[in-house]
């Protein structure tokens, strides 16, 4: 049995035996070097920003000039948020009223939309993994969060995990995550197809199946049973206690492997 406190290990554990849920993984593009910051030599340097030496004007002007040359990313959701994640003065996103946890996650179903809102300072919303790790950075979304840019929602349409941060203050832990699972609930799966062993984990969620990528079988996310065929995945159990997933790992031997 493994327990797990971080999500990014969670992300990797899981990954490894390539859990249908959260089997899509952000891929393995390079990301981006880390935004360079400058402060300017005369600015007024706030307690807030005293690490690294710029005021709130700097960095309102270092956000405004990011997306001038940087498109916004990511389409507003109108549906109404289940839950909301606050951009505050502190360098959080903080989903759960307390500063001191590192990475807030939330938890939600496919479909739902999360809010992030605005609360001071001047921040960014970027999915991905942050700067020099790997993941497409951006991809989901890329956005101002200010006094200007009140609020942004997001649907997650996908299963999958889904970390996020602020690009000039991702250096002091300024992240969050958000795991979406299928409505069936959390599936761990052998990490190898049954067919021709390609890896799961890189594989598609369509719909109510987990399609591999290498000839496009098809499995049932619920059961792990092969869509026209006979094979089925061998299964982990998944327990969630206190925040916590518990996934254990055994040896199995996939059904009807080729
Ligand atoms: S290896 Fe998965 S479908 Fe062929
Ligand atoms: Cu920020």
């Amino acid at each position: 049995m493994a327990a797990l406190r971080s999500p990014r290990t969670l992300r990797q554990l899981l990954t490894g035996v390539a859990i249908a849920t959260i089997a899509l993984v952000l891929g393995s593009a390079p990301a981006a070097p880390p935004p360079r910051i400058v402060p300017s030599a005369d600015a007024p340097v706030i307690p807030g920003h005293a690490l690294h030496g710029m005021s709130d004007e700097d960095m309102a002007r270092w956000v405004r000039d990011y997306f001038a040359s940087h498109p916004m990313r990511g389409e507003r959701s109108m549906d109404v948020a289940v839950d909301t994640f606050i951009a505050n003065g502190n360098f959080r996103f903080d989903l759960d009223g307390n500063d001191t946890t590192a990475i807030d996650t939330a938890y939600i179903e496919q479909g739902q939309t999360l809010l992030f809102k605005w609360e001071a300072g001047t921040h960014t919303l970027k999915s991905g993994d942050g700067p020099n790790l790997p993941g497409p950075d951006g991809t989901l979304f890329d956005q101002p969060l200010d006094a200007t840019h009140l609020e942004f929602a997001f649907r997650f349409d996908s299963v999958g995990v889904f970390p996020f941060y602020c690009s000039p203050h991702f250096f002091f832990g300024m992240q969050g995550m958000v795991v979406v699972r299928a409505p069936a609930g959390l599936r761990a799966y052998q990490g190898h197809c049954p067919h021709q062993g390609a890896l799961l984990a890189e594989g598609e969620v369509e719909g109510r199946a987990l399609v591999c990528r290498n000839h496009r079988w098809r499995f049932d996310l619920e059961s792990g049973r092969r869509l026209g065929g006979t094979e089925c995945l061998a299964t982990h159990p998944v327990i969630e206690t206190d925040g916590q997933l518990v996934v254990e790992v055994r040896e199995t031997r996939a059904q009807g492997a080729a």
